[in-house]
């Protein structure tokens, strides 16, 4: 398709690709497209590449699916070259390893930083996207792949007076570059998902005070980090293809060990042997235990015991280890956290915990948190209040047909794809781990990888048909949509008011976004849908149907 490209400016060329996003997604899209010989422009709204882990600076911030894992599989010299230091990678070494993707197979040249897309609409008739950014100039190109991230899009809290405040404050997810100095600083931590999770502990050894503002607990669990291993990473090293193949054909594209045994049926104390087992070992990993703790309320009860006994045990104030235990919805069905020394964080003196259940915050003044029990003067304040999850970063951008088609309104009601991979009434627009996709349930590397090389493989394959559109079948997408609906429904997920259901943005929609299938029925059914001919895609559907059958024959 680079014989597309036509002569002129840089500006006015018309491009085969145009890649918004410059995290792992963007990057793998850069380096694949390429080699495929597509003229592609990614644009990325940072001034450098690593997308999470460009944004995500705030101590303490760490991956939670163990760096041999989380980590490209396509390249075995880059696998074999690149050594992690410790079990669960801190944000510099990760943003470190991509910035080395980028200078290893010479990525930065292809990209555009410091732009952010405002726009991006569909001419019908000659089926090109123009692509606005907000400094106002445009591109075009033939097909639009939004790499822009399932947890890139911040959600800052709607608090009465926040903009009064004059001390410092920063969202996990905007922290600044230079860092941020707690040395003396009464300190306010407002969220206590993952983010904060990881933050509050490193935090509270810098502040003089911290306090920690909290409407609901989370279920987390212990990482035990530690520096690897240079034996363990030969072993994984000598035998890396064999172990991506393996965790791509798991549950959640991570080589977890995975219980075949329900909790219920098992004896207590056998439960607790196994649950403990796994605390020791630290990680995830915990969820696996038993087989039903995702679908069984009762299995999953014994679970979320067995963390509320580790938080009694942990915690020295029985107020403050009551207020840490989530008791409303069910362990796994919010996001899991996994924490180096969290909870042990509250027994220190200088650190208390203000549970908004009792005690809503009512305002934000110039220096303080205003509570329904109370006044807390703070220096600083922490925003770990998580994002718009899954569908903020796309339906940022305008989307849209020549037509009038906008994403916006295909969405209204939650977002409806075809495998998470493309949206019925818009055209040649790809969305990576797309909601509808394993995505956020998955090792997200894992779940990227496939999706780039899919979707590489088939703007390959439209080009050899000579087919200029594809879109997704509205009939084969409603099937698709009822269907991740239906899984999602046979387990206890959906019961959590969690952004997994867009339940933290006001407003938005109630559904539960991603494929809970697992990644090894997700790329089965993918690799399927390609060997009958793009099952549920219409190539070229403007065409005649004859015209049509004849191209995708
Ligand atoms: P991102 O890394 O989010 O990159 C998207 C990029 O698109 C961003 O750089 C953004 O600036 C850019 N962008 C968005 N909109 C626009 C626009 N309009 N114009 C221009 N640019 C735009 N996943 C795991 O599987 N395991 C983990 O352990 C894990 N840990 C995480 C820890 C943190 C703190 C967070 C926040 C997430 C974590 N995740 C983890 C999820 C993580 O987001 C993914 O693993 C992965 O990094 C996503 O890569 P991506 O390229 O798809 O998106
Ligand atoms: O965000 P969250 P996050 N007043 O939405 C609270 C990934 N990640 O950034 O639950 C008071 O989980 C909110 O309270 P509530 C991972 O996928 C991974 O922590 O809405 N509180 C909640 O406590 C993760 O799931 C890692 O009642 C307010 C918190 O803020 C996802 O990113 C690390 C509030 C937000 O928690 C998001 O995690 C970091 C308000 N107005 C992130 N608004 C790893 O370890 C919100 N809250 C791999």
């Amino acid at each position: 398709m680079a014989n597309a490209t036509a002569p002129g400016t840089d500006q006015n060329r018309l491009r085969d690709v145009i890649v918004v996003g410059a995290g792992f997604a963007g990057l793998y899209l850069l380096h694949r497209l390429r080699g495929a010989g597509f003229d592609t422009q990614v644009i990325e709204a940072g001034s450098d590449v690593g997308g999470t882990w460009y944004w995500n600076r705030y101590p303490g911030a760490r991956c939670d699916v163990e760096s041999l894992e989380y980590s490209y599989s396509f390249s075995e010299d880059l696998q074999q070259e690149w050594s992690w230091r410790e079990r669960f990678a801190t944000q510099p070494e990760i943003l470190a390893y991509l910035q080395h993707v980028a200078e290893r197979f010479d990525l930065r040249r292809g990209i555009r930083f410091n732009t952010r897309v405002t726009s991006a609409v569909f001419d019908e008739a000659s089926a090109i996207w123009t692509v606005t950014t907000e400094a106002g100039d445009s591109l075009k190109a033939r097909f639009c792949i939004m790499a822009t991230g399932s947890i890139s899009a911040p959600r800052l809290p709607d608090i009465p007076g926040i903009g009064d405040f004059r001390g410092e404050m920063h969202h996990t997810s905007r922290w600044p570059k230079e860092g941020v100095d707690f040395t003396g600083k009464r300190v306010a931590v407002i969220g206590t998902g993952s983010s904060g999770i990881q933050a509050i502990p490193c935090i509270a050894e810098a502040a003089s005070q911290l306090t920690v503002f909290q409407r609901t607990p989370a279920f987390s669990v212990p990482a035990r980090n530690a520096p690897l291993a240079a034996d363990l990473v030969a072993q994984w090293k000598a035998d890396y293809p064999a172990k991506r193949a393996a965790a791509r054909n798991t549950r959640s594209g991570v080589l977890h060990e995975y219980s075949s045994t329900p909790a219920i049926g098992t004896p207590a104390p056998v439960r607790t042997a196994e649950f403990e087992r796994r605390w020791v070992k630290g990680g995830t990993n915990f969820l696996y235990a038993y087989n039903d703790l995702g679908k069984n309320e009762e299995a999953n009860a014994v679970a979320a015991d067995f963390v509320r006994a580790k938080i009694a045990e942990t915690v020295t104030d029985p107020r403050t280890a009551r207020s840490l235990m989530p008791t409303d919805y069910p362990i796994g069905a919010k996001r899991i956290c996994v924490d180096s020394n969290y909870f042990a964080t509250y027994n220190r003196p200088n650190v208390s915990l203000v549970d908004l259940r009792e005690t809503p915050i009512t305002r934000i003044t110039g220096n303080a948190i205003e509570t329904a029990s109370g006044r807390h003067e703070i220096d600083m304040m922490v925003l770990a209040t998580g994002f718009d999850a899954m569908t903020g970063a796309l339906l940022a951008i305008d989307i849209r047909t020549s037509g009038g088609t906008t994403l916006k309104d295909l969405w209204q009601g939650g977002p409806r794809t075809y495998l998470g991979l493309m949206t019925a009434g818009i055209p040649n627009l790809f969305l990576v781990t797309g909601p509808g996709s394993p995505s956020v349930l998955s090792n997200m590397v894992v779940s990227i990888e496939h999706d780039v090389a899919w979707i590489t493989a088939c703007l390959t394959e439209l080009q050899a048909r000579g087919a200029q559109t594809m879109q997704a079948d509205p009939d084969a997408q409603d099937s698709w949509v009822a269907h991740v609906n239906e899984l999602a429904s046979g387990t206890l997920y959906p019961r959590a008011s969690s952004w997994y259901v867009g339940a933290n943005v006001p407003g938005k929609p109630r559904v539960f976004m991603p494929y809970i299938g697992g990644v090894d029925a997700y790329q089965r059914t993918c690799r399927e849908i390609v060997d009958a001919g793009y099952r549920g895609f219409l190539i070229d559907a403007a065409r005649s149907p004859a015209a049509n059958a004849r191209a995708v024959s």
